[in-house]
C-alpha cells in the first residue's frame, strides 16, 4: 500500500506550512468566491461553507503562486522546474483496485445533478458556472493510451456539460470517434493531489499516458477504480469524478470563460457537448475550485508543467545546453529561459527552440544569463536594458501559428471546426545574455557589482 496522495494530504501540507487561510462564513460561489480567489495571491484559501450549496466546502488557489507549487514537489521554487523534469522520466503504471473513497457515493443516470456541485463564477463575462477543476480521461481508440487532460466544462443542466478542447490529444481522439458517428466515453475527476494537475496540463506525445505521469511526479503508483459505464478508469482517491461521454456531431454555445491570460479571449463559440452518466464522490467531499487569469492558480497549473516540459527540450538543443532554469512568463505567452552560453550564438538557438516546442503559447522568448534572478521581474528587465543591442539581439518572425486564445493573433480557423481552432502571429527572441564564455574579455564588462561583505555584513550588527 502506497501513501495515496490526494487532495486531503495536500490541504495538511498547506496548512501545517501557514499557506491555508480558512473562511467560516458562507461565501457565495456566484458573487463572492471569484474575487476572493482572484485577490489571494498569497495564500490558499478553504471555505468551510458555500452559500446555496448546503453541506458543501471547497478549496481554492492551492497552489495559488510558484512557492506553493514547489512545496508539492518539497523543494525551493528555484529548483522546482529541474526536479519536474528529473521525476517525468520515471513513469509509473496506475495500480488497479477495487474500491476507494472516491465511490463511497454514488448517483446514476436521472440521479446525476451537476448543478448541485458548488463550481463559482470566475469572471463578471463568463457564460455561467463552470467545472474548471475536472480532469478528463479518454482511452485512444487506436493504441488503447490513457490521456488525461485539463478542460473546462460549463454546466449547462443536470447531465449537460459544454467543453471546449483545443486541437491537441482529447480533441484528436474526439475526431477520430466522430468520423465513426461514436461518442467518446470520458471518466472526470474534480479535486485531487497538485501532481495530478500538473501532469495534466503536461504536453507530452499522444502516446505518454497523463496517468503515468502523474505517478512519475506522486513518486508512487496512481490507484485506479474501474469505471461502471465505459472501460476506463479513475483515481481512487479523488474527492469527485464522474462518468460521460463527449456527444458526436452536437455543436452549442458555449463560453465565455475568463482565461490563463486574464482575458475572456477563450475560444467562445460552438462547442462540442458532454452527458454524464454517473457521477461519485467521498460522503464529505471537497470541492476544488480553481479560479482563472494570469498568476493565480489555473496559471500556476499551466507554468509549471510548461516550465518543465521546455526544460527537457531546451537542454537538448545543439546536443547540450548548459541550462539553468525555464519559466513562463505572466500571461503565459512569454518564457524565460536562464543558461550559461559557451559560444556566441547559442543562446539565439536555444531561444528559436523555446518559440517552437509542444507549446504554441511562448511568442515572446528571453534568455539572460546564471546572475538573473528570473523570478524578479525587475531583474529581466535590468538584463532587458543593460545587456541587449536590440539591432543584434533581437529576431522576429512573422505569420507563424500562435496559441489560439492570443488575442494579438488573427484566426484563421474558428473553434469547433475539423481541422481544429488556429491563430496566425509573430513570435520574438530576445537575447538578453552576456558575450559567451568563449569570449571571456568582453564578458568581463557585464561583471556586475559587488559590495565586498555582501552575505557577511549584517545591519542588525550596526544598530
Ligand atoms: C487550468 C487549466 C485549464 C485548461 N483548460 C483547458 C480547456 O478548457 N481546453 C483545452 O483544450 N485545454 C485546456 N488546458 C490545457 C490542457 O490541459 C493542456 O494543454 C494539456 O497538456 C492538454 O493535454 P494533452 O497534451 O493530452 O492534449 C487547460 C490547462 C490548465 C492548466
Ligand atoms: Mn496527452
Amino acid at each position: 500500500m502506497g501513501k495515496n496522495l490526494n487532495m486531503r494530504d495536500w490541504i495538511e501540507t498547506l496548512d501545517k506550512a501557514g499557506e491555508l487561510v480558512t473562511l467560516n462564513k458562507p461565501v457565495d460561489p456566484k458573487t463572492q468566491m471569484g474575487a476572493l480567489l482572484y485577490k489571494s495571491r498569497d495564500k490558499a484559501l478553504f471555505f468551510n461553507a458555500v452559500a446555496g450549496f448546503p453541506g458543501w466546502r471547497a478549496l481554492g488557489q492551492a497552489p495559488g503562486n510558484l512557492r506553493q507549487a514547489a512545496l508539492a514537489f518539497g523543494v525551493e521554487p528555484k529548483l522546482m522546474v529541474k526536479e519536474f523534469a528529473r521525476r517525468v522520466t520515471k513513469l509509473r503504471k496506475p495500480r488497479i483496485v477495487d474500491d476507494g473513497p472516491v465511490r463511497e457515493k454514488r448517483f446514476s443516470g436521472d440521479e446525476v445533478d451537476m448543478t448541485t456541485l458548488p463550481s463559482h463564477i470566475a469572471g463578471l463575462r463568463d457564460g455561467g458556472r463552470y467545472i474548471t477543476s475536472g480532469l478528463i480521461t479518454v482511452r485512444d481508440p487506436d493504441t488503447g493510451v490513457l490521456n488525461m487532460s485539463f478542460h473546462r466544462m460549463q454546466i449547462k443542466g443536470p447531465r449537460r456539460l459544454g467543453i471546449l478542447m483545443v486541437p491537441r490529444h482529447l480533441y484528436l481522439i474526439y475526431q477520430k470517434n466522430e468520423a465513426q458517428n461514436k461518442p467518446t466515453p470520458i471518466s472526470v475527476i474534480i479535486g485531487h493531489h497538485p501532481m495530478y494537475y500538473f501532469a495534466s496540463a503536461y504536453t507530452g506525445p499522444a502516446d505518454l499516458s497523463e496517468l503515468e505521469l502523474a505517478g512519475a511526479l506522486l513518486e508512487e503508483e496512481v490507484e485506479v477504480v474501474k469505471c461502471e459505464t465505459n472501460d476506463l478508469v479513475v483515481p481512487a482517491h479523488a474527492e469527485i469524478c464522474y462518468e460521460g461521454e463527449i456527444l458526436p456531431h452536437e455543436r452549442e454555445e458555449e463560453g465565455p470563460f475568463s482565461e490563463f491570460q486574464d482575458y475572456y479571449v477563450a475560444g467562445t463559440g460552438m462547442n462540442p457537448v458532454i452527458r454524464v452518466d454517473r457521477l461519485m464522490m467521498r460522503k464529505d467531499a471537497i470541492y476544488k475550485e480553481i479560479q482563472n487569469g494570469s498568476e493565480v492558480e489555473g496559471c500556476i497549473y499551466h507554468k509549471v508543467p510548461m516550465s518543465a516540459a521546455m526544460f527537457d527540450r531546451l537542454k537538448t538543443v545543439g546536443g547540450y545546453t548548459d541550462l539553468v532554469n525555464v519559466m513562463i512568463l505572466p500571461g503565459i505567452f512569454g518564457v524565460v529561459v536562464q543558461l550559461k552560453q559557451r559560444f556566441k550564438g547559442e543562446a539565439k538557438n536555444v531561444l528559436m527552440a523555446a518559440l517552437s516546442s509542444q507549446y504554441l503559447h511562448a511568442k515572446v522568448a528571453i534568455a539572460v544569463d546564471e546572475d538573473v534572478d528570473i523570478f524578479n521581474p525587475a531583474e529581466i528587465l535590468w538584463a532587458m536594458s543593460t545587456r541587449l543591442n536590440p539591432a543584434r539581439d533581437v529576431f522576429i518572425v512573422d505569420e507563424t501559428r500562435v496559441h489560439p486564445m492570443d488575442p494579438t493573433g488573427i484566426e484563421v480557423v474558428p473553434p469547433g471546426s475539423p481541422l481544429g481552432w488556429s491563430r496566425i502571429g509573430s513570435k520574438m527572441g530576445i537575447d538578453a545574455t552576456k558575450p559567451p564564455l568563449s569570449d571571456a574579455a568582453s564578458r568581463e564588462l557585464f561583471e556586475r557589482i559587488r559590495p565586498i561583505g555582501l552575505e557577511t555584513v549584517k545591519l542588525e550588527d550596526f544598530l
